[in-house]
């Protein structure tokens, strides 16, 4: 095997014939930009949507996103490796995170998915020889554990086993190893009061006497997936262990009405900024409330995000744009559009719920063609862009959203829109050695950087890809291939295994809430199952009759003890799944479930495929979309018993 950089590049026929198709753009002036997206978008915004895309033009697109992929990674290979990240305007390239080859680790998955076995293997042997994590650096745990943590775990999941079509004979677990080391450094940072991590942890000393106690709670609750998957693969339990914690201590902190604010004291477990929201500071905590559920199946993740998910339904969503509203209070702080609310469209799809999924990406995508990429933040009282939030940089959650509403709905128009922001890319974003962020979507005005994300979720390209593909055949990992995937937030490849998922004994509850009293002492909650549940294979059971309910229902019903191992005796049924308060405002006997009074859950149907997690009163969302993906799921259920990512 040659050393990564000795690799011969060009050796790629196809890459090559494609390759054309980009340089067009490259030199293209600001003028010539701002010609393109106003005779695309302004003089005929509805061009895009009335052609529609062929299935041959669907193709080419997937090409061109494929050749997109190439001109970037190839420029960061040649003008930044092993540094962190390319600058794309200048050629050259800079440390960004903790100096450990970040574009090349968040790249790799990707670089399998299209099937380029040459530089997967060599990225990976690079990998395996250099990178060193005793380092003194300090980094941050959200950052290291989705670009890192979870591009090493995603990349030694496809090379270490056959049935991807990725398995590199050579390969001996060298990533995983790595990963173990990474997150070894990182746990120090989960050792506080409320077991929610700091924001940042040094490699080599573990967490410094000055840093600040201030977190997110994207930062703090999006941490499960990459965490829980390691500990699948070591049979080390602490990782699972550390990240459900957070989650507990983020969720017992929620307010009355079940919304988290943005900003957390990580030792007093008080609120530092009450603003809720689905966007910047909280998003992908949402997100990794439900694909938890998806990927490991642990039920507790599944009540909480049913919990959470209403409670943004109801207060943030302004049919069909999402407010910032105070967390207490829910008096409105911001009528703000903010480009990370974008992937909220992409998980309503994962949890069914189309209907406000598909009005949603509507109204965002006018945001894209007004500008021709989204902002960081539109304000909706004025229908321009926030002052100080004009920038674009290069970020995927539109794209990720059109295509999972595409795979739900096989609608054209996600293809017209995945076209328009080829177009957008190619015209605006492109720079000689890769991809630039816009720092003013009015001007056009590109700035020399590129985040690894770009090719990691390039999700620009990763999601454009896919969605092309899937237009064009489809013939790929995700689509084709042995397991069903969970994207990471970071887009990476996390597999539905039988060793990832099948193993029920890490949904156990780990006791954060083993604090009981004598009114506790005396509840007793059942959560009713079929009969068939209490031979739990979980993938043979048939979720769609699992109901959870606060009351027995019947002589069958089992005490929860008996389905969630390891529980702290005489715990209510708040307390064992994490909605239990803490803060001084505690609720009132009314507010409680022990009151079944306001925050009583319904009776909430699970299925065997996550399109119907969200329990909606019209039902007819639910229907249409399982009506639309009928073939589809028969096919799944048939072939693979397995838990659907979708
Ligand atoms: C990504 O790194 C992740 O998706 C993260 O959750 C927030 N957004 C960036 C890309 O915008």
């Amino acid at each position: 095997m040659p050393p990564l950089q000795k690799i011969d590049w060009t050796r790629r026929s196809e890459i090559d014939r494609d390759r054309d198709l980009g340089r067009r753009s490259e030199m293209a002036k600001p003028f010539l930009i701002i010609l393109f997206f106003f005779s695309f978008f302004a003089i005929n915004p509805q061009k895009a949507l009335a052609e529609g895309v062929t299935p041959s033009e669907a193709k080419e697109l997937r090409d061109e996103v494929r050749e997109m992929f190439y001109h970037a990674f190839d420029g960061y290979i040649e003008h930044a490796f092993p540094l962190d990240e390319l600058r794309p305007l200048t050629c050259t390239g800079e440390d960004t995170l903790g100096g450990y080859a970040l574009t090349l680790i968040d790249s790799l998955d990707t670089l399998a998915l299209l099937g380029d076995h040459v530089r997967f293997a060599a990225a990976i042997e690079w990998i395996g020889e250099n990178l060193r994590f005793d380092i003194d650096k300090t980094v941050s745990v959200f950052e290291t554990t989705i670009r890192i943590l979870g591009g090493l775990l995603s990349a030694h999941l496809l090379a270490s086993d056959y049935a991807t079509g990725m398995k590199i004979q050579s390969y001996d677990d060298q990533l995983l190893h790595l990963s173990e080391d990474l997150a070894l450094r990182l746990l120090p940072a989960f050792e506080t009061p409320t077991g929610i991590p700091f924001g940042s942890v040094n490699l080599l000393h573990g967490v410094d006497e000055n840093e600040s106690k201030i977190t997110s709670t994207a930062g703090g609750g999006t941490l499960t997936l990459e965490f829980g998957v390691l500990s699948r693969l070591t049979n080390n339990p602490v990782f699972e262990q550390v990240t459900k914690n957070a989650v507990h201590g983020i969720w017992a902190r929620r307010s009355k009405i079940n919304l988290v604010g943005a900003h957390i004291n990580v030792f007093t477990g008080e609120w530092t900024q009450k603003d809720a929201g689905i966007g910047t500071s909280i998003d992908s905590f949402y997100e990794y409330l439900l694909k938890a559920y998806l990927l490991f199946g642990c039920e507790e993740y599944l009540f909480i995000f049913q919990e959470a998910y209403k409670a943004a339904m109801h207060y943030l969503y302004s049919d069909p744009w999402y407010v910032e509203v105070n967390m207490n209070s829910a008096a409105m702080v911001w009528p703000l559009f903010n480009s990370l609310q974008a992937f909220w469209p992409g998980l309503q799809v994962l949890a069914g719920d189309i209907v406000p999924a598909v009005r949603t990406h509507t109204a965002f995508f006018s945001v894209w063609k007004k500008y021709g990429f989204t902002p960081e933040g539109f304000n909706l009282a004025t229908f321009s862009v926030q002052h100080g939030q004009k920038s674009y940089p290069l970020r995927p959650e539109l794209i990720e959203s059109t295509y999972w509403l595409f795979k739900a709905t096989r609608d054209p128009r996600y293809l017209d829109a995945g076209r328009d922001m080829v177009a957008s890319l190619q015209y605006g974003a492109r720079c000689p050695c890769g991809y630039c962020h816009i720092s003013d979507v009015e001007s056009y005005k590109q700035e020399d950087h590129m985040e690894s994300f770009f090719l990691a979720e390039t999700f620009q390209v990763k999601y454009l890809w896919l969605l092309f593909d899937l237009a064009a055949g489809p013939n790929n990992l995700v689509e084709n291939g042995p397991y069903k995937y969970i994207f990471s937030t970071e887009g990476h490849l996390l597999p539905a295994s039988p060793q990832i998922s099948l193993v029920h004994e890490h949904c156990s509850y780990f006791g954060a809430f083993c604090k009981v009293d004598e009114r506790q002492k005396s509840q007793t909650f059942y959560i009713s199952v079929d009969r068939q549940e209490e031979n739990d294979t979980r993938f043979h059971r048939d979720l769609g009759s699992t109901r959870f309910s606060s009351r027995p229902k019947s002589q069958e019903s089992l005490s929860v003890s008996g389905f969630i191992k390891g529980l702290c005796p005489g715990l209510t049924h708040g307390q064992k799944y994490g909605i239990s308060y803490l803060t001084n405002a505690m609720p009132s006997k009314e507010d409680t479930y022990e009151g079944e009074s306001i925050n009583q859950p319904e009776v909430s149907e699970v299925r065997s495929h996550s399109v119907v997690v969200i329990s909606n009163s019209d039902s007819k969302n639910l229907i249409s979309y399982d009506d639309n993906k009928h073939h589809q799921l028969s096919q799944e259920s048939s072939s693979n018993n397995q838990p659907s990512e979708r």
